[in-house]
């Protein structure tokens, strides 16, 4: 019986991944919806009207139709270090541990902190902060685990401090489960259609982490640059489309509901995201299985909430499911609010060759080749994305 039920989600999954569109003739003709438009109508032509019209209208859209809301509100944070040693990595990083606690309305929340800070220079460190989706043991603070996920070493060498929290803390990854984090603070987002999700959760955590930054005087909390991989690469976005202090946003394989364009239907589709893992998006977002041309945004509106601060994007060759043609096209039609800022990005009208990076623009990519994954030659060009905007 056990064995039928293996074989039958096993046959599920693959007629699921094989009634995906991975052939570039069969996507569909769409037209985006306009970005430089308000919702009455009237043309954005400069970045104050951006600010002050444009950019709070489309960052609703996102909230109430894919993410849910963002609530603010809490009655206080909490740090406690609870692990401290200055002369980890053989004396080159200072490791932190920290528990971050969240109270409201007598009830709270752990948000667990890892984190390496450069011994050498002294001044504050800028910092890479990973949302962490897969096992713990990527982000070993004994380093008896090393993991390309994390490479805590390679940061550190190149001068920055380097942290992750896991999004089990904030909210675990399960239909069933995931009410268990930061959502018992806020229960009426569970029943409201625009409520907030997991993947708002994991953006709201990041957001913990950095006021927790800004107590730090050992990290510049100016240049906190948020990272995530695939379902952590779709709550990266939104966390820099939310929390403006996010000074970079770096989103690896993210795909649907991440970078990638979703009505091209390529890939994984919104009615495939949300059948899978309904626990993710608000329940408004359901309205749009197989209904992609009604969204009133696209994810290119996404990357353009992020501006004019520097996004950098990634693929990986062998993840069609994640679509990366989609998200190059993402950047490309964000690009022109990043030029409303006088910051036109570097991108080429077609994506670029298989690792070959896009550094020096404030839209950055790279298509690595090779499966879905976040490993140290994804890392090595963040890096240089940072050194290049942040030494600039
Ligand atoms: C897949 C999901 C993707 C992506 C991925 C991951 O199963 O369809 O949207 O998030 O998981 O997180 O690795």
């Amino acid at each position: 019986m056990k064995r039928l039920k293996i074989c039958c989600v096993f046959f599920f999954l693959i007629m699921k991944v094989v009634a995906q569109n991975y052939d570039e003739a069969k996507v569909p003709f769409y037209t985006l919806p306009e970005l430089l438009k308000t919702a009455t109508g009237s043309k954005v032509t400069n970045k104050s009207s951006w600010e002050k019209n444009r950019r709070p209208e489309v960052l609703q859209l996102f909230e109430k139709n894919i993410y849910g809301q963002m609530p603010k509100a809490f009655d206080s944070i909490h740090y406690m270090v609870t692990n401290d040693v200055s002369n980890a990595m053989g004396g080159k990083a200072h490791l932190k541990e920290v528990t971050i606690t969240v109270w409201k309305m007598a009830k709270s929340a752990d948000i667990h902190l890892t984190m390496f800070v450069p011994n050498h220079p002294k001044t504050p460190a800028p910092l890479f902060l990973l949302i962490n989706n897969r096992g713990k043991r990527n982000t070993d603070p004994s380093r008896d685990t090393l993991s390309e996920f994390w490479p805590a070493e390679i940061v550190i060498d190149s001068g920055y401090a380097i942290a992750a929290f896991h999004v089990e803390d904030a909210a675990p990854d399960f239909k069933d489960k995931y009410q268990n984090g930061v959502l018992q603070l806020y229960p009426e987002q569970l029943t409201a259609a625009n409520g907030m999700k997991a993947i708002g959760a994991w953006a709201w955590a990041a957001s913990r982490a950095l006021d927790y930054f800004e107590t730090d005087k050992a990290i510049n909390s100016k240049k906190v640059f948020i990272v995530g991989h695939s379902r952590g690469g779709k709550a990266a976005l939104w966390a820099g489309a939310e929390d403006q202090r996010f000074a970079m946003v770096f989103s690896n394989c993210s795909g649907n509901t991440g970078a990638a364009l979703s009505r091209r239907q390529f890939g994984e589709t919104v009615k495939v995201i949300n059948t899978s893992f309904p626990h993710w998006f608000a329940n408004n977002y359901k309205k749009y299985n197989d209904n992609e041309n009604a969204l009133p945004v696209d994810q290119h509106m996404l990357i353009a909430l992020i501006a004019p601060r520097p996004v950098y994007v990634t693929s990986a060759s062998k993840d069609l499911w994640a679509d990366p043609k989609g998200s190059y096209l993402s950047l490309k039609h964000a690009e022109k609010v990043y030029a409303l800022y006088k910051k036109p990005p570097a991108l080429t009208p077609t994506p670029p060759a298989i690792n070959h990076a896009i550094i020096r623009s404030f839209l950055g990519y790279h298509n690595r080749e090779g499966i879905h994954n976040l490993t140290a030659f994804d890392w090595n060009n963040f890096i240089r994305f940072a050194n290049y905007h942040y030494k600039n």
